[in-house]
């Protein structure tokens, strides 16, 4: 196996320095109320990076607090948007200033290569900011003409305090998705991050305040999901409430936000997307964009295309070259700069993900390569390919969330929609074909959030990113995303002469 052993033996060390792992509250980087802190771990050997400041019930509290001041007394609602917008601008200009030692941050908490969170993740997340930065004085209502003599205004004004719980896959990139529309819209926030990855967004939340941002706006509390991510879900001076992660959690979610004062929920799930590989596709496109779907970010995505459908008159050919690319996969310390994959974010995803391996060993999947850990430290496993996958097989049915590709065979155009959509999830799709007609049918045929066609993970600030069915409710980035912080209100006046 070519992307084995060594790469983890002997970390690099990380160039960077761990500065900020108190709790962001009121703009002051303070401990938790109980004093207790966690250790946030290194994926490529387990060992403790830093311990953190753990936040619960009380920390919660007193950020909700913080927030519901900001929003209540200002300045931020009441600022004009141009002023926002500048804050904004210039908290990109500084993440951009300090991309290579966030990227190394970022690296170090989540295990992702070191080449994609600086060259992919951090530029992303720059752009992310100017985009909504362009949004925050371009937000208006309308005048709508009445039936009677009225003066119709409609409104939109920011819908209060945010509260938002996002998972460790792309810390920064979900620190963005959420905080750009609610900061653009006029909102304050309340983020508790993944306690595998609470790092980067002490860092950047501290940039943020050099950028002018008051006090109490953006609150960030690290800690546990039942602790204090249930802790904002249910809290009753929370207007809005944001989460990503998995569907069981999001139930749980939404019902604590139903249960205390029925806070809007806006929910980014699961998925179990499928990848379509016609008969007529450029075969060596297609592999090579199906290998980036399913493995990209050790297959922690998502929108991962993690069904791998492919039209029987290409089976074979496409078979033998996805699994001779998955070997060829380098798996390493993710510092290293030909590193394509690193390790799996901690032991209990990386539990999973052996578990599924077996299970489609023992539901007679043909395991073609990969399977096994790398090495004997942290969280590595090999690229792994099954092939001859049935639709009611686990590995198929399951989000995995590791570097596991499933391949099925499909015979006809009716037979893969059918397929592709019989399943709970519906986020995304991928579709490889040359000709428009089946690009069309796919495309309009597919209950997904998402449909590329000759492409995957394109990932504009503009395209509007989210779930049908049980990959969640509502739209994160472009336009869609604003309409989640916004309240609409009617404001009506009689006219003293209507014939003005
Ligand atoms: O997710 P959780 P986990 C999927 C993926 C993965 C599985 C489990 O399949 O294997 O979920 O991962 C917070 N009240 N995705 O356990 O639990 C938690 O602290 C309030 C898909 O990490 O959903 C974290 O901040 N909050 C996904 C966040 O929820 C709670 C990304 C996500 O954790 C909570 C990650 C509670 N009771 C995992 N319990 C995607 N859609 O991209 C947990 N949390």
């Amino acid at each position: 196996f070519s992307s084995t052993a060594t790469a983890v033996e002997e970390p690099i060390t990380p160039p960077v320095k761990i500065n900020y792992t108190q709790l962001l509250i009121n703009g002051q980087f303070v401990d938790s109320a109980s004093g207790k802190t966690f250790p946030t771990l290194d994926p490529r050997n387990g060992e403790v990076i830093a311990n953190v400041a753990e936040g619960d019930v009380e920390d919660i509290n007193r950020a909700v607090s913080a927030a519901r001041k900001a929003f209540d007394e200002g300045p931020w609602p009441r600022m004009t948007a141009y002023e926002r917008a500048r804050i904004m601008l210039r908290f990109a200009d500084l993440v951009e200033k300090h991309s290579d030692e966030l990227a190394a941050l970022e690296t170090w908490d989540n295990g992702k290569p070191y080449e994609q969170s600086a060259k992919v993740e951090l530029p992303i997340f720059v752009r992310l900011f100017h985009y909504y930065a362009g949004w925050a004085d371009k937000i208006h209502g309308l005048t709508v003409p009445a039936d009677s003599p009225h003066h119709v205004q409609i409104l939109h004004e920011p819908i209060g305090v945010a509260g938002q719980i996002i998972p460790w896959n792309f810390p920064l990139l979900m620190f963005a998705w959420k905080i750009g529309p609610a900061l653009a819209t006029g909102n304050t926030v309340v983020l508790k991050t993944a306690e595998q990855t609470p790092l980067t967004a002490l860092y950047v939340a501290k940039l943020f305040h050099e950028a002018g941002l008051p006090p109490g706006v953006l609150n960030v509390v690290s800690g546990f999901g039942p602790t204090a991510g249930a802790a904002l879900a249910s809290h009753m001076d929370v207007d809005k409430l944001a989460f990503t992660g998995s569907t069981e959690t999001g139930k749980i979610v939404l019902e604590l936000a139903a249960k205390s004062n029925l806070k809007p929920v806006t929910l980014e799930l699961g998925g179990k997307s499928p990848f379509i590989v016609c008969e007529d596709a450029d075969i060596g496109k297609a592999v090579e964009q199906a290998h980036f779907a399913l493995f990209f970010n050790q297959g922690q995505c998502c929108c991962a295309g993690s069904r791998t459908f492919v039209h029987e008159k290409v089976y074979d050919e496409f078979l033998e070259k996805a699994k001779a690319r998955a070997m060829r996969r380098k798996v390493g310390d993710p510092f290293r700069k030909e590193t394509e994959q690193g390790p799996q974010i901690d032991s209990e995803q990386f539990e999973k993900v052996l578990r599924y391996i077996r299970s489609g060993v023992e539901s007679n999947a043909t395991l073609e390569c990969g399977g096994e850990r790398i090495g004997s430290k942290g969280y590595f496993i090999q690229p792994t390919v099954f092939s001859n996958v049935k639709d009611d097989m686990l590995i198929a049915t399951d989000e995995i969330f590791g570097p596991v590709q499933s391949i099925l065979k499909f015979k006809d155009l009716d037979e893969v929609i059918r397929r592709a959509n019989a399943t709970r999830y519906g986020l995304a799709a991928g579709v490889y074909t040359k000709n428009i007609d089946t690009a069309n049918t796919l495309s309009r045929g597919l209950r997904a959030g998402t449909v590329w066609i000759n492409c995957f993970d394109v990932f504009d600030a503009a395209i509007p990113f989210g779930g049908y069915k049980m990959s969640g409710i509502g739209r994160e980035k472009g336009i869609y995303s604003l309409h989640n912080y916004l309240q609409v209100k009617a404001v009506v006046t009689p006219l003293k002469n209507p014939a003005w």
